[in-house]
């Protein structure tokens, strides 16, 4: 594919390093064009203090799409994260539909929740419609509690392999092609993803050394850089195992500074990301 393009849709919080403001400078790191729909705008991301402002902009994606359609705007990749409103389901399958080149692939990070729990202001019901928009992609990405949340699965901070291929193959059953399962562990000093091919029901796990911190935006971080070496020609697998070792590289770089809670500082590994993406599609 000759310099694809992408277009990724998820909202923009002003401040805090996640979503729009992560998704762009990574996937240019990786030398692909990005193209976005903003979702929402907030001054920062939910998870600081009440307070954060939260523009829905939901009404604004059809009349996008609609002049695109006029400029017959097409993207080898849609890559969708946080959304605005359940009713931004239907609208993001319309822009599928309307905007995917042929053999354009689909990226879903179901990005709603974490550590067991919905981030502030989803309704209860939310992870059922995201589940809906995971059926029509060829890759997930979700995180454990995101998965349990769309198969009405218990979330456990603690597992095994059984319950993980649990979780794999009920994901499957939303219709997604491929899931990307991130915050996999098995063993208490190395953290990983899984990679699962749901028609052959096959599951190969990628880790590293866990480290002592956990990290706001890293899902954004991950997701981004998958999509990036993806766009380059990567497999799923490489993409996958190379977005883990970037993120885990973004949050070393980030240690050293607790008052960066909010985020990580990952635009000091961008080198290493563009270096390792280079090598790898030479
Ligand atoms: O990083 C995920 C994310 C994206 N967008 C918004 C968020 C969060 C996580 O809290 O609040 C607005």
């Amino acid at each position: 594919m000759k310099d694809p393009k992408v277009l990724t849709v998820q909202d923009l919080s002003c401040y805090g390093q996640c979503s729009l403001t992560v998704a762009l400078p990574i996937i240019s790191a990786c030398g692909i064009e990005t193209a976005v729909i903003p979702t929402a705008v907030l001054s920062t991301h939910t998870a600081f203090k009440a307070g954060w402002t939260f523009r829905d902009l939901t009404d604004d994606i059809a009349p996008i799409s609609d002049h695109w359609l006029k400029e017959g705007l097409k993207f080898d990749c849609v890559y969708t994260g946080y959304l605005g409103s359940p009713r931004q389901v239907d609208l993001i399958l319309m822009t599928i539909e309307r905007h995917l080149a042929d053999k354009g692939v689909v990226v879903v990070d179901p990005a709603m929740a974490d550590g067991g729990k919905l981030y502030a202001g989803f309704a209860p019901d939310f992870p059922s419609h995201m589940a809906r928009l995971c059926g029509s992609a060829d890759i997930i990405l979700p995180n454990i509690t995101e998965a349990c949340l769309m198969t009405d699965t218990e979330y456990r901070a603690e597992f095994d392999e059984a319950y993980v291929l649990d979780l794999l193959r009920k994901l499957a059953k939303l219709g997604c092609r491929n899931v990307v399962l991130t915050g996999v562990s098995f063993d208490p000093s190395k953290l990983g993803v899984a990679v699962y091919d749901c028609a052959a029901d096959s599951a190969r796990y990628y880790f590293n050394d866990k480290l002592a911190r956990m990290s706001h935006g890293t899902g954004d971080v991950y997701a981004s850089s998958f999509v990036g070496a993806l766009m380059r020609g990567m497999s799923i697998y490489d993409s996958a195992a190379l977005a883990a070792d970037y993120t885990v590289e973004s949050i070393k770089l980030t240690m050293d500074d607790d008052s960066h809670w909010y985020g990580v500082k990952f635009e000091k590994a961008l080198p290493m990301l563009a270096h390792r993406i280079s090598s790898a599609s030479n």
